[in-house]
């Protein structure tokens, strides 16, 4: 098989890379490794600043999201029995959308069926090959079948886990990394969300989030231990513990019900340099990892996605290689800056084992200054609802 485009992972980063590239004519093929119910099974992201929306608009799969999103205004913070809040439209003049990613999935999948695109399932054992050379090529199997696909350019969109980075040589490759000592315990249920914005919980048990789907589907987290198994959490033992982390007359408010999900994720910050390597390219969490606590990672993939779509289109039409040659680096400067930023909002809202009386000092007068300060505010606005490209 021949192709343009050989895309490596077919979940957010990979389908929208695939169906813009389509939508300016540029063919490609993406290989996923599980099934389309398995990608569509994981609950991650809710959040999806302006920049991602436009891009989906401009794909072409937007409706859904224009007709289901929630578009939030601003955002709760509470400490202890404080709550205060920070308006993103009056800071910035943009809000942001409430959106799942699996619904982003869903919609990216369908449009690229409707256009007859080439999407590979359960593919096993993907190698990328001659990246640095002038043609490259990828080999694969599925269900025992060998397949080999010729292409001009590889993009690696397959996730922290995948193979894409791996093929780049160690010496070439540079990864910075901070692995933070709590993970997030989630759940979903069919409840009504407790507020109609999210609220980010810093409380001396430690933090919690409130978040939702829709109006009968809410998303909740509450940092717990990274030794804690989802099964080690009835229902009943997560409700009563996030009620204890949030302000007392939100957790009057809060309606409880049995969980449809309930997962625990890690947390962890890292990236890869650079993210290209001859006619390799590295997308979203295949080059770098936020904590979720900005809600930054799909939406920095987005922005990957967006220098890289860019560059390939301005190098299929005119020849040039200025946006190909550049990408690494644009797409870098703004993943630091999505780093530092989830850092700081996760050191900001987490409890953490070693932190001194000093350092909850710190954490506090940080909170206090940023529900009193208006330029602070408008700081953080600016990072949530996410920076230019
Ligand atoms: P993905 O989604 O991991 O997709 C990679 C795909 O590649 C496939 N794959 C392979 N395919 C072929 N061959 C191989 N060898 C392969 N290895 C892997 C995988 O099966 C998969 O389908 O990466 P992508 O596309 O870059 O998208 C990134 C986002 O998924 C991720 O950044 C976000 O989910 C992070 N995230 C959030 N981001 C936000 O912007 N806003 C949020 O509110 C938000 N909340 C979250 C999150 C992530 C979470 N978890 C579970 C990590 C909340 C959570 C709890
Ligand atoms: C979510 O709804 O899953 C969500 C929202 C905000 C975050 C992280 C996750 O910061």
């Amino acid at each position: 098989m021949k192709t343009s485009v050989a895309i490596i992972g077919g979940g957010p980063s990979g389908l929208l890379l695939s169906q813009l590239l389509h939508r300016r004519g540029i063919p490609s093929v993406v290989l996923e490794r599980k099934s389309k119910d398995y990608v569509l099974s994981r609950i991650r992201a809710g959040v999806l600043e302006r920049g991602l929306v436009d891009l989906l608009d401009e794909a072409g799969c937007a409706d859904r999201l224009h007709a289901e999103g929630y578009v939030h205004h601003g955002t709760l913070i509470s400490y202890g029995d404080e709550m205060f809040r920070v308006d993103f439209t009056e800071h910035t003049g943009t809000p942001v959308i409430v959106y799942g990613q699996t619904e982003v999935t869903r919609d990216l999948y369908a449009a690229r069926e409707a256009a007859g695109g080439q999407i590979e399932y359960e593919v096993e054992g993907v190698v990328i090959h001659d990246a640095d050379g002038t043609a490259p090529y990828v080999t694969y199997s599925v269900h025992g079948e060998e397949r080999r696909i010729d292409c001009d350019f590889v993009a690696g969109c397959d996730g922290f886990h995948g193979v894409s980075r791996q093929t780049i040589p160690l010496s070439v490759r540079r990864e910075y990394e901070k692995v933070y000592p709590f993970g997030w315990l989630g759940i979903l249920s069919e409840t009504p969300p407790v507020c109609d914005e999210l609220i980010y919980a810093n409380s001396e048990r430690g933090f919690a989030l409130c978040s939702m789907r829709n109006e009968n589907l809410s998303r909740y987290y509450i940092q717990c231990s990274l030794s804690d198994k989802p099964e080690d959490w009835t229902d009943a033992a997560f409700w009563q513990e996030l009620k204890r982390r949030i302000p007392a007359e939100q957790a009057e408010k809060l309606v409880t019900g049995p969980s449809i999900e309930k997962s625990i994720a890690p947390l962890r910050s890292f990236v890869t340099e650079p993210m290209r390597w001859g006619r390799l390219f590295l997308c979203g969490d295949a080059a770098h990892i936020v904590p979720p606590t900005g809600a930054k990672g799909l939406n920095t993939a987005a922005s990957d996605v967006h220098y890289l779509y860019h560059a390939l289109g301005e190098f299929y039409e005119t020849g040039s290689h200025a946006g190909i040659d550049s990408y690494s680096a644009r797409a870098l400067a703004r993943v630091w800056k999505a780093e530092r930023f989830s850092w700081w909002f996760s050191s900001l809202m987490h409890r953490y084992p070693d932190q001194s009386a000093f350092d909850l000092k710190m954490q506090i007068a940080d909170l206090e200054f940023l529900r009193s300060n208006v330029a602070a505010q408008k700081a953080m606005a600016e990072n949530y609802v996410g920076l230019p490209y």
